[in-house]
C-alpha cells in the first residue's frame, strides 16, 4: 500500500470532506508498515475497500415547529463496515452535520467497535437539525420524522443506532416509540441507550465516561502514576462529560473545568455531586450554555466567555465535546501549565499537529477510539441483554465494562509498544482494530 497515493485519490474524489480525509490519513499512516507485511491484504485490496462506506442513506426530514411553520432538515445513516457484526454507532443531531462528518465517525467507529472484543460493525447517522432552543415537543416531532425514513434501514441484526452529540435517552425514546409503531412489533434490540423500563441497560448513560476513566487509570499505571489526587479538565457538559466527572470524582480526582460553546466554567475546589447532577438539568434545557452552571453556583465557579477548558492549569486533560476541539496552541498551553497527559473521550478530539506535538514533547496521549469505546461496548452489552431477554445488575455491567477496557488497553500495548518501552496508543489502537476487521474481510471474500 502507498498511503500517499490512496490519500491523493480520496482527496481528488471527495474534495472538502476534511474530517473524513483526516480520519483516514491517521489510520493509514499507523497501519502502513504492518499492512505491507501482509501481501494477502494488498491482493484483496483491503484498504481500498475499507475506506469506502458500504452505503449511505440520505433523506429529507420535514417537520412542523411550535409556530406551525414547516422545517426541512437532512437526515443520514452511514453504514460503514459490517465485516465483524451488524452496523453499530450513534446518531448525531448538530447543525454542522455533513456526510463528511458522519463518514469520519463511521470509519472511526469500525475500528473502535473491533477493539471492544464484541461483534459489532461500524455505522453512524445524524442530521443537521440543531436542538439548541428547541422545545420538548419539537424534539419529539423531529425524532419521529427522522425515524419515519430510518426505520426500514435498521434492525437488531442489521444496524443498531444509539445516541451521540445531541441525542440522549429522551431522543432515543421518541425514536424507539416511532420505530415500534411503524414496524408493528415490540423490538427492543433495534436501538441502544434505551430507558431502563423499556429494554435499556443499567450504566449505559455513564459508560463512555466510566470506561474513559478506567482506560486512563490503566495507562497512568503503566507509567507509575494514578488518577487519585490529580487536577483534571473536561470539555463540554453533556452525557460524556457527566459520566467522566462522576467516575473521576469517585476515583479521587478533582474536576476543575467543564465548558460549552459559550465559554469555560472553572471550578477551583473541584466539581461537587450537586454540580454533576445539574449538568443533566443543563442538557435537558437545550440552552447549550455552560454559563448556567456559574449562575447556579456563583460562589464556587468562575465563567469566562469565549475560552476553552484548555486555559485552566491541570495535571491531565480529557477532550469530551467534539472533533478537533483541541489545537496545537491549546496543547502547548496545557503543557506549559503542567499538564502531563491528554485522553480523547470525544471522537478525534485533537487536531493532528497537536497530537504529534504532544507525542514528541513527552506528553502521554491516547485516542478516542480506544478511550471512549466503553460507550459502544456497553451498547453491545445492552444488545446481549435484549437478545436474551434478561437484565444484568449494575455490578455485572460495570465488571464487564472494566474487563473490556482492560482488553482494549492490552491490545494497544501489544501493537503500540515502541523500542524504548513506551506505548504509542494511536498506533496500537489503529493496528489492533485494523487487523481484526482486515482478517474478517479477507476470510469473507470480495463483496
Ligand atoms: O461514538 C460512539 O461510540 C457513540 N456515540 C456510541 C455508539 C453506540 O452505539 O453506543
Amino acid at each position: 500500500m502507498k498511503t500517499n497515493e490512496i490519500l491523493a485519490r480520496l482527496q481528488a474524489k471527495y474534495p472538502g470532506e476534511n474530517e473524513y480525509l483526516q480520519a483516514v490519513q491517521e489510520v493509514l499512516e499507523s497501519i502502513e508498515e504492518v499492512y505491507n507485511q501482509h501481501p494477502e491484504f494488498e491482493k484483496a485490496k483491503i484498504v481500498e475497500r475499507m475506506v469506502e462506506p458500504d452505503r449511505i442513506f440520505t433523506f429529507r426530514v420535514a417537520w412542523v415547529d411550535d409556530k406551525g411553520e414547516v422545517q426541512t432538515n437532512l437526515g443520514y445513516r452511514v453504514q460503514f463496515n459490517s465485516a465483524i457484526g451488524p452496523y453499530k454507532g450513534g446518531i448525531r443531531f448538530h447543525k454542522a452535520v455533513t456526510p463528511s462528518m458522519l463518514k469520519f465517525l463511521g470509519f472511526e467507529q469500525t475500528f473502535k467497535n473491533a477493539l471492544t472484543t464484541l461483534p459489532m460493525g461500524g455505522g453512524k447517522g445524524g442530521s443537521d437539525f440543531d436542538p439548541t432552543g428547541k422545545s420538548n415537543g419539537e424534539i419529539m416531532r423531529f425524532c419521529q420524522a427522522y425515524m419515519l425514513e430510518l426505520w426500514r434501514c435498521i434492525g437488531p441484526d442489521q444496524d443498531v443506532p444509539a445516541g451521540d452529540v445531541g441525542v440522549g435517552a429522551r431522543e432515543i425514546g421518541y425514536m424507539n416509540g416511532m420505530y415500534c409503531k411503524l414496524a408493528r412489533q415490540y423490538n427492543t434490540g433495534v436501538l441502544t441507550g434505551k430507558g431502563l423500563t423499556w429494554g435499556g441497560s443499567i450504566l449505559r448513560p455513564e459508560a463512555t465516561g466510566f470506561g474513559a476513566m478506567y482506560f486512563a487509570s490503566l495507562a497512568l499505571a503503566k507509567v507509575g502514576e494514578k488518577l487519585a489526587g490529580k487536577r483534571i479538565s473536561l470539555s463540554g457538559f453533556g452525557n460524556v462529560a457527566w459520566g467522566a466527572a462522576t467516575k473521576a470524582k469517585q476515583l479521587g480526582a478533582k474536576v476543575v473545568a467543564i465548558s460549552g460553546p459559550d465559554g469555560v466554567c472553572e471550578i477551583p475546589e473541584g466539581i461537587t455531586d450537586e454540580m454533576i447532577d445539574y449538568m443533566l438539568v443543563m442538557r435537558a434545557s437545550n440552552r447549550n450554555k455552560v454559563e448556567d452552571m456559574n449562575t447556579k453556583f456563583p460562589d464556587k465557579t468562575k465563567f469566562t466567555a469565549g475560552k476553552k477548558s484548555w486555559i485552566v492549569p491541570v495535571d491531565i486533560a480529557f477532550t469530551s465535546a467534539f472533533q478537533n476541539e483541541l489545537n496545537l496552541a491549546d496543547a502547548q498551553e496545557l503543557k506549559k501549565n503542567g499538564c502531563r497527559a491528554l485522553f480523547e473521550i470525544s471522537n478525534m478530539g485533537c487536531q493532528p499537529d497537536a497530537i504529534h506535538w504532544m507525542q514528541n514533547n513527552g506528553m502521554l496521549f491516547a485516542p478516542g477510539k480506544a478511550v471512549n469505546a466503553g460507550g459502544v461496548a456497553t451498547s453491545g452489552l445492552e444488545m446481549t441483554q435484549n437478545a436474551s431477554h434478561i437484565s444484568w445488575t449494575a455490578e455485572e455491567v460495570d465488571e464487564k465494562l472494566h474487563t473490556i477496557m482492560t482488553a482494549i488497553h492490552e491490545q494497544c500495548v501489544k501493537y503500540g509498544t515502541l523500542e524504548d518501552g513506551s506505548v504509542d496508543y494511536v498506533k496500537g489502537a489503529n493496528i489492533a482494530g485494523f487487523m481484526k476487521v482486515a482478517q474478517a474481510m479477507l476470510e469473507q471474500g470480495i463483496i
